[in-house]
C-alpha cells in the first residue's frame, strides 16, 4: 500500500535521528512538512534548510496546529498517547511512525526482529550472515540507521529491521518475511501502564509476518495472533530442531535438525548468546542465508561493543563492560553467562534510570552469584538496599576505584547496570567508554 503524500499536510514530530530522515524523505517525495519538536534545540537541526519546510515550531506541542494536519509522523522517542496527538487524533488525523511509511513504501523483503534484550546482537547477526551469503542486506531501525534513510539505497535485497517497542506501536502494516520477539523482560515501564501493554507493543511484530520465530522458554513471546498462512517456528536451548544437542561428547548448535556447529566455536559467549545465534541462523535462514555463510559468521562474530566485553585482564581481575545492560533482564544474563566463569568474586556495578522498574527482581541473583555491589546514579540506592556489602558511589570513576580496592586475582569487576544510562550520561556508550577508560588508567 502505497500512500500518496502528496496534497497532504504532514507534521514531523519529534526531530530526533528517525525524525530528520523522515524530513528528508518527505523533501525528496516533493512533500514540504511542518516540523515540531518539544525541545528547544533538538541536535541536528541545522541540517535541515529553514525555507524548504512549511515551519519549525520547538517547545511544548501546539494541538490546535497538529489537529490541522492530515498526517502526524511522530517519533519512537514520544508516546502516541501524548495529550497534543491524541487530541489530533480524535480530530480525524492519522498518526503513524517512520516504520510504517517505510512499510507503506518498501518494495523489498524485511527480517523484523524485537525484544527486551538481544535485537542489536540478533540484528547484526542475520545482515552478516546474509551478506556472507552474497545477498546485501542492510540492518537498519532502532540499531541506529533510521529505516527511512536505509530505504534510499535502491540496491539492498533483503532489510533486517531491529525495532522497539516504541516503533512498534506506531507501525501496522508491515510485512516480513519473518519475525521475531526474542523475549520480553521488564523495560520501559515509565512510558507503558503495565507489563501487558509493553509485551502487546512487542507482539505487533508478528502482525504480518511470514514466518513467526519465538523463544520456546519465554510464554510472553509465543505468538498470541498470527495470519493463517504463518508459519510458528519455536527456538530454545532444549528444543530437538533450534536448539543445543550432543554429539560425539561435544554440543553442538542444531539448526533446522541438523547440527551446524559445535558451541566451543561460536565467537560470542553465554547462554543467552547461544539462543541469540539459533534465533539469527533461523531468520536469515528464510531469507536465503546458506548454512556455511551462517556458521562463518557464527565463528568470527565476536560480539559488540559494551555487551559483556572485556576491557582488562591484569594481576588476575578481569573487568567486564556491559553498559548496554539498560534492564533487569540484561543484567540477569549476564550474571548468569559469566558467573561460572569467575573463581573469585563477582564485583557488580548498576544503577542509572530504572524506568520504572522493580529492582527488587535481582535481588535472588545478586544473593546468590555477586560478592558485592558498587551502586550510583538516580536508583543506585534501590540496589544497594538489595544486598548486604553494597557501598554507594557519586560517579562512575569512583565505582572502579572502589573496584579496584576490593578485587584480588581471580575475581571479576563486571558493570553491568540494569537501568538506562540518561540521568548521568549522554548514552550507554558514553558510560561503557568512561568506563573502560577509568579502569586504564587504574594504576594497578
Ligand atoms: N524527545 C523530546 N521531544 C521531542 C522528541 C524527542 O524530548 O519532541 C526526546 C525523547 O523523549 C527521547 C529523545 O528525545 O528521550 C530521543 O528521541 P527521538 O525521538 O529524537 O529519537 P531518535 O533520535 O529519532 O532515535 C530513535 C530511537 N530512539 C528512541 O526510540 C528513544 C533510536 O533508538 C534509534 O536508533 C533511532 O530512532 C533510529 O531509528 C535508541 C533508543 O534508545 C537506540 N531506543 C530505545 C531502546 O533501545 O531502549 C527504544
Ligand atoms: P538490545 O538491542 O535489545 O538492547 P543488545 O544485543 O544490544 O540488545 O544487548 C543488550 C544487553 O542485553 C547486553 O547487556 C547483552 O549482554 C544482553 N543480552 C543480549 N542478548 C540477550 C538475550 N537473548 N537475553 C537476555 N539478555 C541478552
Amino acid at each position: 500500500m502505497q500512500t500518496n503524500l502528496n496534497a497532504k499536510r504532514i507534521a514531523v514530530v519529534g526531530l530526533g535521528l528517525s525524525g530528520l530522515a523522515t524530513v528528508r524523505f518527505l523533501l525528496a517525495h516533493g512533500v514540504k512538512p511542518v516540523l515540531m519538536d518539544s525541545r528547544s534545540k533538538p541536535a541536528g537541526l541545522e541540517q535541515i534548510a529553514a525555507d524548504k519546510v512549511d515551519g519549525i515550531y520547538l517547545g511544548e506541542f501546539d494541538a490546535n496546529r497538529l489537529a490541522q494536519m492530515d498526517m502526524i509522523i511522530i517519533s519512537p522517542g514520544l508516546a502516541t498517547s501524548h495529550p497534543a496527538i491524541r487530541f489530533a487524533k480524535a480530530q480525524g488525523v492519522e498518526v503513524l511512525g517512520d516504520v510504517e511509511l517505510f512499510a507503506r513504501f518498501n518494495q523489498k523483503p524485511v527480517i523484523a526482529i524485537t525484544g527486551s534484550n538481544g535485537k542489536s546482537t540478533v540484528t547484526t547477526l542475520v545482515a552478516e550472515m546474509l551478506q556472507q551469503s552474497g545477498i546485501k542486506a542492510v540492518a537498519a531501525g532502532n540499531i541506529g540507521l533510521p529505516v527511512l534513510d536505509a530505504i534510499r539505497q535502491q540496491d539492498t535485497e533483503v532489510f533486517v529491521l531491529e525495532l522497539s517497542s516504541f516503533q512498534l506501536d506506531s507501525t501496522n502494516s508491515l510485512r516480513s518475511r519473518a519475525s521475531c520477539v526474542l523475549n520480553v523482560s521488564a523495560d520501559h515501564l515509565d512510558r507503558y501502564a503495565d507489563m501487558a501493554a509493553y509485551t502487546a507493543s512487542k507482539q505487533r511484530v508478528y502482525q504480518h509476518t511470514e514466518q513467526a520465530v519465538y523463544n520456546q522458554a519465554d510464554p510472553l513471546t509465543y505468538p498470541a495472533a498470527i495470519a493463517d498462512n504463518a508459519a510458528p517456528l519455536a527456538i530454545s536451548l532444549d528444543n530437538t530442531d533450534y536448539g543445543i544437542i550432543e554429539q560425539k561428547g561435544q554440543l553442538w548448535l542444531n539448526v533446522a535438525g541438523e547440527p551446524l556447529l559445535p558451541v566451543s566455536q561460536l565467537g560470542i559467549t553465554g547462554s543467552h548468546n547461544q539462543f541469540n545465534a539459533l534465533a539469527a541462523a533461523a531468520l536469515a535462514l528464510s531469507a536465503g542465508a546458506n548454512r556455511d555463510a551462517i556458521a562463518r559468521t557464527l565463528r568470527q562474530f565476536n560480539g559488540l561493543a559494551h555487551r559483556c566485553q572485556l576491557v582488562l585482564a591484569q594481576n588476575g581481575v578481569r573487568w567486564v563492560n556491559d553498559s548496554k545492560a539498560t534492564n533487569i533482564g540484561a543484567t540477569l544474563a549476564a550474571i548468569a553467562g559469566l558467573r561460572s566463569d569467575v573463581k573469585g568474586k563477582l564485583i557488580l556495578i548498576a544503577g542509572g534510570d530504572a524506568k520504572g522498574a522493580d529492582l527488587s527482581e535481582l535481588r535472588p541473583v545478586l544473593t546468590r552469584d555477586v560478592n558485592h555491589v558498587i551502586t550510583l546514579g538516580q536508583d543506585g540506592p534501590a540496589i544497594a538496599a538489595l544486598h548486604s556489602h553494597a557501598t554507594e558511589v557519586k560517579d562512575l570513576t569512583a565505582a572502579v576505584k572502589q573496584a579496584a580496592k576490593l578485587a584480588q586475582s581471580g575475581d571479576m569487576v563486571l558493570l553491568s547496570p540494569a537501568c538506562a544510562s540518561l540521568d548521568m550520561f549522554k548514552s550507554y556508550a558514553e558510560r561503557g567508554e568512561l568506563f573502560a577508560r577509568a579502569v586504564r588508567e587504574l594504576k594497578l
